[in-house]
């Protein structure tokens, strides 16, 4: 499968952006579910086989005031398909850049992307016009479809791309305007386009936290890969099953969890534009959810009401994106009985390799690496393996891996054929990773080396304490003091009596030589839209 088949693309542009073979990670298929035909489209094993199958009449996607069989969702993308392709001169590998929350009709758009044989660049809803922009002229952008409530800021990005964008059609809008009037005039049915496995299908934009946006490629077989490995194995979902959750379906963690594989096996997905503590609750209730995916900070917030879940359908929860707390798994467990499935992932790697499902998951462990992908620890020289125990560079390799489009930094994510995803982790004897920061995060102070996370994890423990975020701050004595930004619960005082007291829990809690020395009081935490935390933004 290394040597690449014949593209379907008219537009070669990804092709032609791929990093050179030898910056490329080595690529693994050995398991059965990764020999792939070398013509692959994944519309029709996500979406048309079902329906092929006589499968069309399930449930496939909800959303208030919308239930989707799966024979509707195809009905859809197929028209909407034939909009791009007669309408708006659409040929095969020119990139779409869609823009919506969580919703049925972004679904749509996304198979009908797959099926023209174009690329889609999904991006965040909360995204301005100059990040839009960056997108636009970094992916040569020349389609969007968007929702027609945040059309404003694709507008002003457009206009500033010079004439990049020429297409772009809203959904959602005053009834009977935009794409849903261009879909009634088409036909629907669709064939699809006879795409290459390693045809690109998906840009990802990294929801990196400084410098340019970094853009990753994903092939038709990469999107069929991952839904054959973490699912397959850690997951274990059924037809019947109801998957709900907040991440964006333009962050591959949402992409996977919430529209990839329900959609590969059959099973139904609860598309949401809000995701607050309690709409979720709500939501988890009404739709009747048996899979939650959401992220450690999301799970922390709905956990104080979640006894309501406690005898719902609820019957298994994913966490990604950041390290999953000791205290919030706990927290968790406790309010809802339900024993969280941690994984990490990475928008490189598309979607979860190391992981641990509910029966198999440790307390402060990520888990083990997921059937399909190797993991190692290596040394700083970036080629020694370490031994178990030790802190290293976490090194991945499996079917699927970084390739950036055009860009330099490929070199630092991939090296020797191993991608490194940037975090420091341990392995222990029995193959359990254990996350201990990110590597540019480390904090050194006074010789210690301690992890941010770490100490995070104890002050979560406190009562007082919401959520809180652990940097290096630079001293003259120390080099570095430990330094805890903290988020405490309504009705709580910051007084440098509450400090003292969390300093004191601290030491109590962990090594002592970890406590932090500096607390300030915060009203929030600076967070992406993928609900990570921003450190560079707390250590400024
Ligand atoms: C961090 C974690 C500890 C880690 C993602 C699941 O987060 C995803 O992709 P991103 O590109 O970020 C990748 C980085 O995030 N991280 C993610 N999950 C965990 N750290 N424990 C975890 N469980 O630093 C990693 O390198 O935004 C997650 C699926 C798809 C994804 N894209």
């Amino acid at each position: 499968m290394n040597v690449m088949s014949y593209s379907a693309h008219v537009d070669g542009f990804t092709r032609d952006n791929l990093p050179r073979p030898e910056q490329q990670p080595e690529f693994l298929f050995g398991l059965p579910e990764l020999k792939f035909p070398e013509r692959l489209n994944c519309a029709w094993p996500l979406l048309d086989q079902h329906v092929a199958e006589g499968r069309g009449d399930r449930l496939c996607i909800q959303a208030p005031d919308v239930r989707w069989t799966y024979a509707d969702l195809q009905e859809r993308a197929n028209r909407i398909a034939n909009v791009l392709v007669n309408d708006l001169g659409l040929v095969p590998g020119n990139r779409v850049l869609l823009r919506a929350p969580n919703n049925p009709m972004l679904a749509a758009c996304w198979f009908a992307v797959m099926k023209a044989g174009g690329v889609a660049v999904a991006t965040m809803p909360l995204l301005r016009a100059k990040e839009i922009k960056q997108i636009i002229i970094k992916a040569r952008i020349s389609h969007a479809l968007c929702e027609s409530r945040l059309a404003d800021e694709l507008k002003l990005a457009a206009e500033e791309s010079g004439d990049v964008l020429r297409h772009v059609l809203l959904f959602n809008g005053s009834t009977g305007s935009g794409l849903e009037a261009a879909m009634a005039a088409q036909s629907a049915t669709f064939s699809n386009v006879d795409t290459a496995r390693d045809d690109t299908c998906i840009l990802a934009f990294t929801s990196g936290t400084t410098g340019q946006p970094k853009a990753t490629m994903h092939f038709h077989r990469d999107v069929m890969a991952v839904c054959g490995c973490w699912p397959k194995y850690v997951l274990r979902p059924e037809p019947d099953d109801i998957f709900m959750g907040t991440p964006p379906l333009a962050f591959t963690f949402g992409l996977g969890g919430l529209l990839l594989f329900p959609l590969s096996v059959g099973a139904s997905t609860v598309l949401l534009e809000k995701g607050a503590p309690q709409d979720l609750i709500d939501a988890a209730l009404k739709y009747k959810a048996t899979i939650l995916f959401t992220a450690p900070t999301s799970y922390r917030a709905v956990a104080a009401n979640a006894e309501q879940l406690r005898d719902s359908t609820l019957r298994k929860c994913i966490s990604a994106g950041e390290a999953l707390p000791a205290a919030t798994r706990a927290l968790w467990k406790k309010a809802t009985g339900i024993e969280i499935i941690d994984g990490i992932g990475a928008t490189e790697l598309m979607h979860i390799f190391i992981s641990a499902d509910q029966n198999e998951a440790r307390p402060g462990a990520t888990g083990k690496v997921v059937p399909g992908y190797e993991a190692c620890i290596m040394g700083s020289d970036g080629t020694t393996r370490l031994p178990a125990g030790e802190i290293g560079q976490l090194a991945v390799k499996g079917p699927t891996g970084c390739r950036y489009l055009n860009d330099e930094r490929q070199a630092s994510y991939v090296c020797n054929g191993w991608n490194f995803t940037g975090d420091a982790y341990k392995m222990d004897a029995e193959g359990y990773f254990y996350y201990h920061s990110r590597t540019d995060d480390m904090i050194i102070s006074a010789g210690y080396n301690i992890a941010g996370p770490d100490v995070e994890d104890a002050l979560l423990r406190h009562p007082k304490v919401a959520e809180c975020g652990v940097v290096g701050e630079p001293d003259i004595e120390r080099g570095q003091i430990v330094k805890a930004y903290v988020v405490l619960r309504s009705g709580d005082e910051a007084s440098p009596e509450t400090a003292k007291e969390l300093q004191e829990y601290v030491k109590q809690t962990i090594a002592p030589y970890k406590y932090p020395r500096s607390i300030e009081f915060v009203a929030t935490l600076p967070r992406t839209e993928t609900g990570k935390l921003q450190r560079f933004r707390l250590r400024k």
